[in-house]
């Protein structure tokens, strides 16, 4: 299976900006590339539960999780599929777990949507919206209290911002001063309810205010302005500064997910974000900073093909788990207290 590097890769190695930047490209294209392909087995048939197309949001996923170090958590929510190949999780794995094979992540107990893996601070994803930042929030709290330098991020959606949960993570966080990183990804529809039916103001970003702390708007398909925040945002947070709230204004291009054909909303409205996409607006900084994108593309475009065939590939030929393994995994064993649940961390 060809390797994904963890995203703490190339700036703690040194690496030079420059090759950062052609990283970012590449994790940008891998998931687009990864998400593309999933959703075709979906419609071949060969996807367990449901598929939730992050397609035109990659710049979030792949600028926040860049200045991410080991050691952090990230809870992701359904639509972050690329959280987990920006934290180096094997895609082959990764592909396994969305078909319910006994290499995936749960070892084929679950669909991708409930899966996570704690060996690279993934916390994965419940039903309940929001029910993962009050988790976040208890990440940050460990980390504070055995005052280790890491931090927490967790993702949701502008909907999700209505639930309780979310409200209680925030003021938590706010009143313990928590290294913990919110990141609103605001695509304009939560399910077929769009925007103005969901808030009263403009910004979720303006309710970090009422909780003491810091919030932030930026272009969420533009993956330069997303990584610049989240790198100074992080940073602060690292160092002691408190919780943030970053709000990504974005668009998703496929429905919901891929059984709802988004009849809810026009034609010219998604033709319009279409025109916004974050990956030619990023080629575009690219060849301004006097890359050969022609070749570049080739390059990444041929990384991305090798990765996500060998994904598939893996997956397709492991085998589905046998009923004899149904009661595994089911509780931690006693005195393990890392992996709660869930030995695997799955
Ligand atoms: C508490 C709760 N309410 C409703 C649902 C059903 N549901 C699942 S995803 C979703 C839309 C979420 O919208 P948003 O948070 O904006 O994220 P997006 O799907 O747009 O990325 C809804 C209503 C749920 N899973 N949990």
């Amino acid at each position: 299976m060809a390797e994904v590097e963890g995203a703490s890769a190339p700036a703690a190695s040194g690496a030079s900006r420059v090759e950062y930047e052609l990283q970012l490209y590449y994790w940008m294209k891998l998931i687009r590339g990864f998400e593309e392909r999933v959703s075709r087995l979906h419609r071949q048939n060969k996807i367990l539960g449901g598929v939730y197309s992050g397609a035109g949001q990659e710049a979030i996923v792949t600028g926040i999780c860049a200045p991410l170090q080991e050691g952090d958590l990230v809870a992701p929510l359904h639509r972050d599929l690329g959280v987990f190949l920006m934290r180096g999780v094997d895609p082959g794995r990764l592909m396994a777990q969305l078909m319910g094979k006994e290499t995936g992540l749960s070892r084929g107990k679950d669909s991708f949507l409930h899966g996570g893996d704690l060996e690279h601070g993934i916390f994965g994803s419940t039903s309940m919206l929001g029910s993962s930042l009050p988790v976040a929030a208890g990440a940050a709290l460990k980390f504070q209290i055995r005052k280790e330098k890491h931090i927490a991020v967790a993702f949701f959606g502008e909907g999700t911002a209505s639930r309780g949960d979310v409200h209680e993570a925030m003021n938590f966080a706010g009143v313990r001063k928590l290294p913990v990183v919110f990141v609103c990804e605001n695509n304009r529809y939560a399910y077929s309810t769009p925007l103005e039916k969901q808030m009263a103001i403009e910004d979720v970003a303006s309710r970090a205010t009422a909780y003491g702390f810091k919030g932030h708007v930026v272009s969420g398909n533009d993956l330069l302005a997303v990584v610049e925040l989240s790198e100074r945002v992080m940073s602060r947070t690292r160092e002691g500064g408190g919780p943030a709230l970053i709000e990504c204004k974005t668009y998703r291009y496929r429905g919901h997910s891929e059984h709802d054909p988004a009849l809810y909303r026009d034609k010219e409205e998604l033709v319009e974000w279409e025109s916004r996409d974050p990956i030619p607006q990023y080629e575009f900084y690219l060849q301004k900073r006097g890359h050969d994108l022609k070749r570049i593309r080739e390059e990444v475009d041929a990384r991305v093909n090798a990765t996500v065939q060998g994904a598939v590939e893996f997956a397709e030929q492991s085998p589905l788990p046998r009923p004899e393994e149904a009661l595994e995994d089911l509780y931690a064993p006693s005195g393990s207290s890392a992996t709660a649940g869930n030995p695997r961390g799955s």
